[in-house]
Order: structure tokens, then sequence, then C-alpha cells
């Protein structure tokens, strides 16, 4: 019989961003916990990428990334586990939006699923057009197709290298 918590893995690819508290550091130990969870394997990871903020102009430059992992992890409960690392981080919600932030992680694409939840919009609403999210996960996946968005390869040509930094 099948055992019912066994499912076919999917190939997922998660953003990391973060603005304080030695952003560096947050990214690597938040590489480090996602790797850690009971059900994901690490498949890549892009460089590291410094840039402006996206938003309000009164923050420090961002660190940026791009993971790849293999899981059998629903969605939501992929969302669930980033949540809890991002809040073992120390990252605090506070009023203002797109602020400051010590770790921030979205899950960018699950498979080739279009997901439309009240908490979860994959494949994720910024990818397409932020150069932060984009130019990483091209080094990692320079042949992706992005579930109705079409070739990465296209959506990279669209965007601006900006002021995006591989650091
Ligand atoms: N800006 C940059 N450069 N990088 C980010 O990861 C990022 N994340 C955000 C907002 C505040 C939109 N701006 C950002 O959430």
């Amino acid at each position: 019989m099948m055992n019912k918590s066994m499912s076919v893995p999917v190939t997922a690819y998660i953003g990391l961003g973060s603005n304080l508290a030695n952003p560096v550091e947050q990214i690597k130990s938040a590489r480090t916990a996602i790797t850690q969870m009971p059900r994901v394997q690490e498949l890549g990871f892009s460089g590291l990428y410094s840039s402006p903020p996206m938003g309000p102009q009164d923050q420090p430059d961002y660190v940026n990334a791009v993971m790849c992992v293999a899981t059998d992890m629903l969605p939501l409960d992929l969302l669930r586990g980033l949540q809890s690392i991002e809040n073992i981080q120390g990252r605090v919600r506070k009023g203002q939006r797109w602020g400051a932030r010590t770790l921030d992680l979205d899950i960018l694409l699950y498979g080739d699923q279009i997901i439309e939840l009240s908490d979860l919009i994959v494949p994720h609403p910024g990818l397409a057009n932020r150069a932060f999210v984009l130019y990483p996960l091209y080094e990692i996946a320079p042949e992706l197709r992005v579930p109705g968005k079409g070739l990465i390869a296209d959506l990279l040509a669209e965007c601006p290298m900006d002021r995006l930094k591989k650091s």
C-alpha cells in the first residue's frame, strides 16, 4: 500500500534577502537552517548580490541570493517552515510596508505549479521584474521556464541589472 506521507519531490526555488544585523551572515545561517529542514535537500545556491532597497530608501542596502531545493513538503508547510526560520533569526514585522528586515524568505517557484492562496502566491509576484531575484535565479537555473511568465532568459533580457552587484 502507498504510504500517504510519501510524495514525489518537487524542485522549488527560494529567494533570500536581508538588510539588517550583518546581512551576509543572515543569508548564510538561513541557508544552513533550510538545509537542515527534515524534508528538504539543497540542489543549488547562487552567489550573493547586493542592491539598494526597492521601496522606501531610508534603509540599508540588501543582500540577496536564491536557493534551489528538492522537497516533498506541501507548499504551505514549506512556507511555514521558512517563516519559522525568519522568526528565529529575529525578524520583527513592523508597521512599515517594505521596511528593513533581518531575513526575508520567499518561495519563488514550486515545481511548475501556479498557486494562488491568500498566504502564498507562486510564482512570486515580484519575480519577473526584480533584478535582485532574476539574476541570482538565472545564475543557478539558466534554462528555467517560469509558469505563466516564460523563459527566465527572456525575463532577464527585459530587466536591467540596474545597481545590482554580485558580491
Ligand atoms: N529591495 C532589495 N534590493 N532586495 C530585497 O530583497 C528587497 N526586499 C523587499 C523590499 C522591501 C521590497 N525591497 C527589497 O521586501
